[in-house]
């Protein structure tokens, strides 16, 4: 990095320096790290169907890296293909960084080829080569924009086999997919299908995403979550600081996080707001909007009747889904305007209220009738590719903010409330997707690229990068593989079963919730608002080294 470049902050410069961390049984010379085998593996359900899916890879053992003899065959050249898939997360730099240098360190000759904007890279054969100059500038930085990445899904056998080909003709022999579960569920697919082609590309997977859903009993986190979560309590943080300056305003903070809540609540357990919704508890007790609002509503006038008119509440982005009614609502929506040419006619806002009024069944009608005009419009206006709806680009921090102040007035008629209400809006989302990783992620990073050169060396497929123990220092963590279809189930998704990997929801019998349901009563009533402050890369290992409170409370004793 060139730290008299203009876009270059000073603190860029001098974090280029720092040296990821590694587990100590990757960290010595190749010749002395074996590749321990454990027993075969099953997937997590639906065994029979899984096997039958992936004739050549299931059943494949879990492995680990650890100090012994090397295999011969460790340090054979080979040449490796990269793609980054999905959503950004802070660290996937210092992946791609782990990968060329444990390459590198098992052969000088191997090489890595980035394919560039995600997965379609590889079907339109974009790619350029990563060197060590290119990554320079790169190291410990945030963002995925070294290769670019994108949503694009790999389903049809044609883009197998055009991907085949590419690899094949660039003589590549293995690709690290870095990504999700949809992205990995992905890579197990195409593991088997070269396999099964006897094709000689192997895939090793890595466990990314901000969102915290990828993980299980062999993943403790996936990356990105702790940069991320970091950013949006720091900022939550200030806002409480805020709050209790002012004392005059309600904020509502919709937080990333598409599916699961472990962003919302790993924000709260840093930050103590006064509210912090979680989708998975709504959908658990069957809560409606209606009644959720009222919850709100009560814990704002419980705070007025003490002269506090203020406050914070966290709402996980993917809240509407979790309510039973909405869940309806959206998949009517889903259902019925996707394909409806005469509904694509439709241009203004009205009209399109209008059409889905009519084609929704009374139950749903109810459920949209119930939402403020605004975001009926939203739930029209924003569709996927393939004609569903955004949920994430629903302001649903704007919708309670409606919904309650419209009680409160109502409740004020009837002299149950007697404060004031004034909301203001957040969404804390792409601020922390590209953030440059913490100190913790930099490491786990690194390491996860670099244990996925160990595992290509080893000449597997199907495998994820793994590293484990990640509560102890980093010499001390276990590096190895997880074969991916030990982590599937069969879902149904568009009307078919297919085999996924499954997503992890908010256990809400898992010490995390636990600890933020003990607390939560005390946070509402009182003001103990928590200020994290900014990411320290260097200072106090309290500080600098923090891991995720989520992952501390489930691992640590
Ligand atoms: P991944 O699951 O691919 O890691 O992406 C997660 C996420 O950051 C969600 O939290 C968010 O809903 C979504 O991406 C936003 O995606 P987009 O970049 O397409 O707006």
């Amino acid at each position: 990095m060139n730290p008299m470049k203009s876009n270059i902050s000073p603190l860029q410069a001098s974090r280029s320096a720092y040296e990821p961390k590694l587990p100590k049984a990757l960290s010595g010379k190749v010749s002395k790290v074996a590749l321990k085998t454990g027993k075969a593996t099953r997937s997590i359900s639906d065994q029979d169907a899984i096997k039958k899916l992936f004739e050549s890879t299931y059943g494949q053992p879990e492995v680990s890296f650890v100090p012994g003899k090397a295999s011969a065959s460790m340090n054979k050249a080979v040449k490796v293909a990269l793609v980054l898939s999905g959503g950004q997360a802070p660290g996937g730099h210092n992946v791609v960084a782990g990968l060329y240098d444990g390459l590198k360190k098992l052969n000088k000759k191997n090489t890595l080829t980035g394919y560039l904007g995600g997965p379609s890279g590889l079907v339109e054969n974009k790619k350029m080569e990563i060197t060590e100059k290119l990554l320079v500038g790169y190291r410990n930085t945030g963002g995925f924009d070294i290769i670019g990445s994108g949503r694009t899904k790999l389903e049809t056998h044609e883009q197998f086999e055009t991907v085949r080909k590419n690899l094949e003709a660039a003589g590549i022999t293995a690709l690290v997919v870095v990504g999700g579960d949809d992205s990995n569920t992905n890579a197990a697919v195409l593991a088997e299908f070269f396999k099964h082609h006897n094709s000689p590309i192997r895939v090793i997977g890595c466990p990314k995403t901000i969102d915290g859903d990828l993980k299980n009993e062999q993943i403790e986190v996936s990356f990105g979550f702790d940069t991320a979560t970091k950013v949006y309590a720091e900022l939550a943080g200030n806002v409480g600081r805020d709050c209790l300056s002012a004392k005059k305003y309600w904020h509502f903070i919709k937080v990333m996080g598409r599916s699961a809540s472990h962003i919302g609540l790993e924000v709260a357990l840093k930050v103590h707001p006064n509210i912090c919704l979680i989708s998975e508890e709504v959908a658990e007790n069957k809560w409606t909007l209606e009644q959720i609002i009222d919850q709100v509503a009560q814990v704002v006038s419980e705070r007025a009747s003490k002269k506090m008119n203020y406050g914070i509440a966290i709402v996980p982005e993917g809240l509407l889904e979790f309510i039973p009614e909405m869940k309806k609502l959206i998949s009517e929506l889903n259902d019925h305007l996707a394909h409806s040419p005469e509904f694509e006619k439709l241009e203004a806002p009205e009209e399109k209220v209008a059409f889905a009024k009519h084609h929704l069944s009374e139950e749903s009608r109810g459920a949209f009738h119930s939402l403020p005009h605004s975001i009926q419009v939203q739930l029209l206006a924003d569709r996927d590719p393939h004609g569903n709806v955004q949920v994430s680009k629903i302001e649903t921090e704007k919708l309670l903010i409606e919904a309650v102040d419209h009680k409160l007035k109502n409740w004020k008629k009837e002299g149950k409330f007697n404060g004031k209400f004034s909301g203001q809006g957040h969404f804390f989302g792409y601020e922390g997707r590209c953030a440059d990783p913490s100190n913790f992620d930099a490491d786990y990073c690194y390491s996860l690229g670099f244990t996925a050169s160990y595992l290509v060396a080893a000449g597997l497929t199907g495998y994820l990068s793994s590293v484990r123990d990640l509560l102890k220092p980093a010499s001390q963590w276990k590096a190895g593989g997880v074969p991916l279809t030990m982590m599937m189930n069969l879902e149904r998704r568009h009307g078919k079963d297919k085999p996924v990997i499954q997503k992890a929801l908010v256990d809400l019998k898992g010490k995390p919730f636990k600890a933020f349901a003990n607390l939560r009563k005390s946070w509402a009533a009182e003001d103990d608002f928590t200020s994290p402050g900014p990411i320290q890369f260097w200072g106090p290992s309290n500080v600098a080294d923090a891991v995720p409170e989520t992952l501390r409370l489930e691992r640590g004793r």
